[in-house]
């Protein structure tokens, strides 16, 4: 019987690696589900890197337990195994793959956090006249100096949805262990991020101890929260539920418990709880303010 052409065994087994890579890289199971505009992003990015890493674990460790078995020890064989130095052409090969997979992964990735918006953090405070702002309170020199934010790191608006404006801005706290939530347009205040979905919501974060992270795995988006640096973080969340908000800096001998819950309602849902807690946590003093002559005025003072 004739031999098998070692090439034609290598392209077939090339080809297998290649088909299952590509089929591991899109079927992993690793990741939660994909609840923002900017998850599905992240998750190509993170997929081809899985791919290109099992087709590298199976070369590498394929190879290693076919030579095992192959260049066993037989009985009878005392001798040295063959002195074999350097191989100029194989180490310029092994290491020019590898720089070009680099490359390509560093210019995809910056791709993708321009798409995310990372590339395009501006203010955007100054434009939510939006409409689910509208529905809570009217807006007024309070409010607008309450959500001055002059950040230029986070994430900003998608590069697909440039000039986009914000629907619904949350002031948000980090301090040891806790996140606080501000709705500047309505006052209200919360432990929990509640957003209504489809919305575009900008987080403005700040951080009153020491630095904490805001990562929600489910939007794929993550943004440290820094004591006097101001920081943003837009997005979109694309499915109703109830989503973990993790602390993801190491903040303190409570770090691990440091964790909050963003809950993404339908719009009306989400327009009614508003309200709720507006009314609920509506104090005498903030009543009086609701002329406009007097909260001009007293906001000078805040
Ligand atoms: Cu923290």
């Amino acid at each position: 019987m004739q031999q098998i052409p070692i090439s034609l065994l290598t392209l077939v087994a090339g080809i297998l690696i290649t088909l299952f890579s590509i089929w591991f890289g899109q079927n992993h199971g690793l990741l939660p589900e994909q609840a923002s505009v900017q998850a599905p992003l992240v998750d190509g990015f993170f997929n081809i890197m899985v791919t290109i890493a099992t087709a590298l674990f199976v070369v590498v460790e394929g190879t290693i337990v076919i030579f095992l078995w192959k260049f066993r020890y037989r009985k009878g064989d005392e001798g040295d195994g063959l002195p074999i130095e350097g191989n100029l052409p194989l180490e310029v090969f092994w290491t020019a793959i590898p720089s070009i997979i680099v490359i390509c992964l560093g210019i995809y990735s910056v791709d993708v956090f321009a798409r995310m918006g990372g590339l395009d953090v501006h203010n955007h405070t100054s434009s939510h006249v939006a409409q689910v702002a509208q529905t809570t309170l009217v807006s007024s020199p309070l409010d607008a100096s309450k959500t001055e934010n002059k950040s230029l790191i986070g994430i900003g608006a998608a590069s697909d949805r440039p000039n986009k404006p914000v629907d619904l801005t949350v002031d948000v706290t980090g301090m040891q262990f806790a996140w606080i939530f501000n709705y500047p347009d309505s006052g209200v205040t919360a432990g929990e991020l509640h957003v209504p979905v489809g919305a575009e919501v900008q987080l403005n974060l700040s951080a009153k101890d020491v630095i904490h992270s805001f990562w929600v795995p489910q939007f794929r988006l993550k943004q440290d929260a820094i004591p006097g640096v101001p920081t943003q973080l837009r997005f979109v969340a694309t499915k109703v539920g109830t989503y973990p908000i993790i602390c993801t800096e190491l903040c303190g001998g409570y770090h691990g418990s440091m964790r909050s819950q963003v809950i993404v309602h339908t719009l009306d849902e989400f327009e009614s709880w508003l309200e709720q807690n507006r009314v609920a946590q509506q104090k005498p003093e903030q009543v009086v303010a609701v002329t406009p002559a007097e909260l001009s005025s007293h906001s000078q003072k805040m």
